[in-house]
């Protein structure tokens, strides 16, 4: 056989480069332990490259350490300006080369140039079935309000918070005797479930995002 078909026929059988993962977080990084967990079975051919965190003291990065990830700090209130930060994020992050960026349980609002450069290519995991309860406090607004449905959305980021196309939903029903920390146990749980489902799509090449709507197979995802 000749050499180029030798190389072909290696380069169709080689797997895909793992996706690089850059995660964000501020605080415990539960979500970042079951993408890192998730990283280490064959259904996901991604791997966290580094975690980054704009809370020195987050529990999240202790779990990066264990594992073996290289971690960064970049302090909000190290910045008069938000776009100081921003400015200071999107060079670390760009620095760091990644296929995709993960907020998980991460708290700054990201403003325009930041969420516009990782467009298609910045993914973020919401207490709740969005376009319902953007922002914060979702488990207390769902109760003050009584509905009787709740959960997690995955979705991309667009500079619009909480707003960007919406790539997989997970719900539960509230309870009479639910609290703020009884629902946001049990969203936790679907959170576990859909964010390293969404990440693994991403990992294969099945979801891209795409004039703001995100497609799974060629098809476009409808919430
Ligand atoms: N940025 C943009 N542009 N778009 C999105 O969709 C974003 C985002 C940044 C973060 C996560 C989000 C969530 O899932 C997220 C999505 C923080 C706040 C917030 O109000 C709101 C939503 C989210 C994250 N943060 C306060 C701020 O002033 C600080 C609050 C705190 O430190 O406790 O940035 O809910
Ligand atoms: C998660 O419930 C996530 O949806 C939420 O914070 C929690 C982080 O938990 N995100 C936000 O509220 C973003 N504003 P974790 O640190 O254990 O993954």
């Amino acid at each position: 056989m000749k050499l180029s078909k030798v190389n072909e026929a290696l380069s169709l059988a080689k797997p895909l480069e793992p996706c690089r993962l850059v995660v964000l977080i501020s605080g415990n990084g539960t979500n970042l332990q079951t993408i890192i967990d998730a990283c280490a079975t064959q259904e996901m051919p991604a791997k966290v490259a580094a975690v980054i965190s704009n809370e020195p003291a987050a529990y999240g990065l202790q779990r990066a350490r264990d594992a073996g990830i290289s971690t960064h700090v970049i302090n909000h209130r190290d910045f008069d300006r938000r776009t100081d930060f921003d400015r200071r994020l999107k060079g670390l992050i760009d620095a760091l080369e990644p296929d995709l960026v993960v907020l998980a349980g991460f708290m700054r609002i990201l403003g325009f140039d930041l969420t516009e450069h990782f467009l298609g290519r910045m993914m973020n995991i919401h207490p709740s079935l969005l376009p319902d309860y953007r922002g914060l406090n979702t488990h207390a607004r769902v109760l003050a309000d009584g509905v009787n449905e709740h959960g997690a959305s995955v979705h991309f980021v667009t500079p619009e918070l909480d707003a960007g196309p919406i790539i997989l939903q997970s719900r539960i029903s509230v309870q009479a005797d639910d609290t703020p920390s009884t629902l946001a146990e049990r969203v936790h749980q679907c959170e576990y479930q859909i964010y390293p489902r969404a990440i693994a799509w991403f990992a294969m090449e099945r979801l891209h995002l795409k004039a703001s709507i995100a497609y799974l197979d060629g098809a476009p995802i409808k919430a």
